[in-house]
């Protein structure tokens, strides 16, 4: 697909580009370019990791749930992020991309995972704020990508953001719970609020005069909106979310805007995102050790399972 000789590749580019213009899909098969290829696999292989990973900050309270109703629901959660990591190292797999080398890459700190995840959850009320702010921010950033250029990419994403936004549900609905609960309830919220705002808004990345890939990744149309774009949708929809919840959020400088149409808010501290995402967050030593740990106790299923195949294999051609 790629191995076409140079020379030869200006038909496939012009065509590349007409299906890109013309807002249709790339599909496996299609000849695309390196970059294009690169930039897909690092996005989605990103976005997985993201996926596996987020499940540790809430797994930890499946056991501390405070009622079956809540355990029953976190477990569904949890579940489902790795069911979204699986879906998308199968949509890196249509890319040429190995499943096995990609998690080493993760393991080996050559490839990266949300910043969000490196925060630690220290009360069950991180569990409502993850599912309000973090899978709401997520939506926002996930809903253009179900129109991405990249077939099995914008597919998988489709399934991924039906599931986010019971996800988002779940949180909101925990914490107007909690805040119709004990005013120690009201001040966990708080707490918790307090603690995520912040990191939510850098989910988006850093900001478009600072991004290296946003203006490739756009005129790819990998990605619809820039980071900032998304960072203000984001701002405008939680805000009145905030006031039904009856919640502060921690930005004195936060407020409508009616001659932009969106709400001001303050200054987001970046020198906390590029430490973050070079490994120096809270808990990204934590976070890494147990995604080793997961991944070396996993080999006997991962052996197991290349045993079963091969047999397989080996009847069908005995056959
Ligand atoms: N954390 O040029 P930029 C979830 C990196 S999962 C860490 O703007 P791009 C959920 C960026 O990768 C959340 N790294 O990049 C799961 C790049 O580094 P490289 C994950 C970040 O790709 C479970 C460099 O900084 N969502 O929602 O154009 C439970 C420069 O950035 C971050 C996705 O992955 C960050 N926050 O835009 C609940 C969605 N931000 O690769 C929820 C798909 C930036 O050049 N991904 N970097 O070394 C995207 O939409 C885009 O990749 C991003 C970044 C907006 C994240």
């Amino acid at each position: 697909m790629t191995g076409t000789p140079q020379g030869d590749t200006l038909p496939l580019e012009r065509d590349f580009e007409a299906t890109i213009g013309h807002d249709q899909r790339i599909e496996p098969r299609d000849w695309m370019p390196d970059g294009y290829r690169r930039t897909m696999v690092r996005q989605i292989a990103q976005h997985a990791h993201s996926e596996i990973i987020g499940m540790q900050p809430e797994g930890e309270w499946i056991t501390r749930a405070p009622s079956l109703r809540r355990k029953a629901i976190l477990l569904a959660k949890v579940q489902d992020e790795a069911g979204h990591g699986l879906y998308l190292y199968s949509a890196a797999e249509t890319l040429g991309a190995d499943r096995g080398e990609l998690t080493e890459m993760l393991i080996e700190g050559r490839q990266k995972y949300s910043s969000i995840f490196n925060y630690p959850t220290l009360s069950f009320a991180d569990v409502g704020v993850i599912g309000w702010l973090v899978d709401g921010a997520a939506i926002c950033n996930q809903v253009p990508l179900c129109r991405s250029s990249y077939g099995p990419y914008a597919r998988a994403m489709i399934r991924i953001c039906k599931e986010e936004s019971f996800h988002q549900r779940q949180g909101f609905e925990l914490l107007l719970t909690m805040m119709r609960g004990t005013p120690a309830q009201r001040e966990m919220v708080q707490d918790a609020v307090n603690r995520w705002w912040w990191p939510s808004l850098m989910m988006f990345g850093p900001p478009d005069d600072a991004s290296p890939n946003t203006e490739r990744s756009m005129a790819w149309k990998i990605k619809r909106h820039t980071n900032d774009e998304l960072r203000q949708r984001f701002v405008d929809i939680t805000v009145p979310q905030a006031e039904v919840l009856g919640v502060t959020l921690p930005d004195p400088d936060l407020r409508w805007n009616a001659e932009r149409g969106h709400h001001d808010f303050g200054p987001i501290d970046w020198s906390e995102l590029k430490r973050v995402i070079s490994g120096d967050g809270p808990c990204n030593a934590a976070r890494m050790a147990r995604r080793r740990s997961a991944h070396e106790d996993g080999a006997w299923v991962r052996e197991a399972a290349a045993a079963h195949a091969a047999r397989k294999t080996g009847r069908e051609v005995a056959a």
